[in-house]
């Protein structure tokens, strides 16, 4: 069984000075609104409402802290970011939280890795870029789940994973891997669940080096 399973919710923040300062090390979910994030943590913790997922856009507006426990415990965390580009997000909303994703993903020591979810259909955008971007320069790795892939035939999802594995050639230092996902297929999960224990439970660069496709 998957260390990820015994996740529980631990805490809410919406400031950086309130972040967890206990220095375990935890994983970030970043992704446009509604691309998947929370249904991707709730999949891979094999729980259905660990994080709120929603069909309305924009739901999650904080900074959720899901803890992984053995026993009583606490191991690591999951981070549940908020979504950007969701459009009925009045301006200075949206600069405040690109200024939080900003800050946090250059500079949070405890982050050992980022998780990106990409709607499938839509591919990398212009956001996704900049996330990208941000936190390449910590040199720390990128894995990228292409979410709702179940709603693509397999030569769409083929095309998809071969632009992205070209277009995130540009960006260094950080190693950047990206794999199909589904949550409601389960599809992905092996690997994904695989990757993210690597970095929270050993960290030991040649267990990271598995690649994937
Ligand atoms: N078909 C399909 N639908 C999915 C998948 N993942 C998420 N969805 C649906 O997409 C919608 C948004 O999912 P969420 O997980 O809430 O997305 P989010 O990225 O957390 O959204 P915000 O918190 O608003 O930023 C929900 O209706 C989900 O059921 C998937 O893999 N396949
Ligand atoms: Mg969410």
């Amino acid at each position: 069984m998957s260390k990820l399973h015994q996740a529980r919710f631990v805490t809410t923040v919406n400031e950086l000075h309130t972040l967890p300062d206990d220095g375990l090390r935890e994983i970030a979910f970043a992704g446009r609104s509604n691309a998947g994030k929370s249904s991707a943590i709730n999949v891979l913790c094999n729980q259905k409402r660990l994080a709120f997922s929603s069909k309305t856009p924009g739901r999650t507006q904080h900074i959720n802290y899901f803890g992984i426990f053995a026993k009583e415990e606490l191991l690591a965390y999951l981070v549940d970011l908020p979504g950007y580009g969701y459009a009925a997000v009045d301006q200075k909303t949206s600069r405040h939280w690109n200024d939080i994703l900003s800050t946090y993903l250059q500079s949070r020591k405890p982050l050992v890795g980022l998780i990106l979810i990409v709607d499938a259909r839509r591919g990398l955008t212009e956001l996704d870029e900049q996330m990208i971007g941000w936190f390449s320069q910590t040199s720390k790795p990128i894995h990228i789940l292409l979410s709702k892939s179940d709603k693509q035939n397999f030569s769409e999802n083929r095309a998809l994973l071969e632009n992205i594995q070209e277009q995130v050639k540009q960006f260094t230092p950080s190693k950047i891997t990206a794999q199909l996902f589904s949550s409601t297929k389960r599809v992905g999960l092996e690997e994904s669940d695989k990757l993210i224990q690597n970095w929270l439970f050993t960290g030991s660069k040649e267990e990271n080096d598995v690649s994937i496709s």
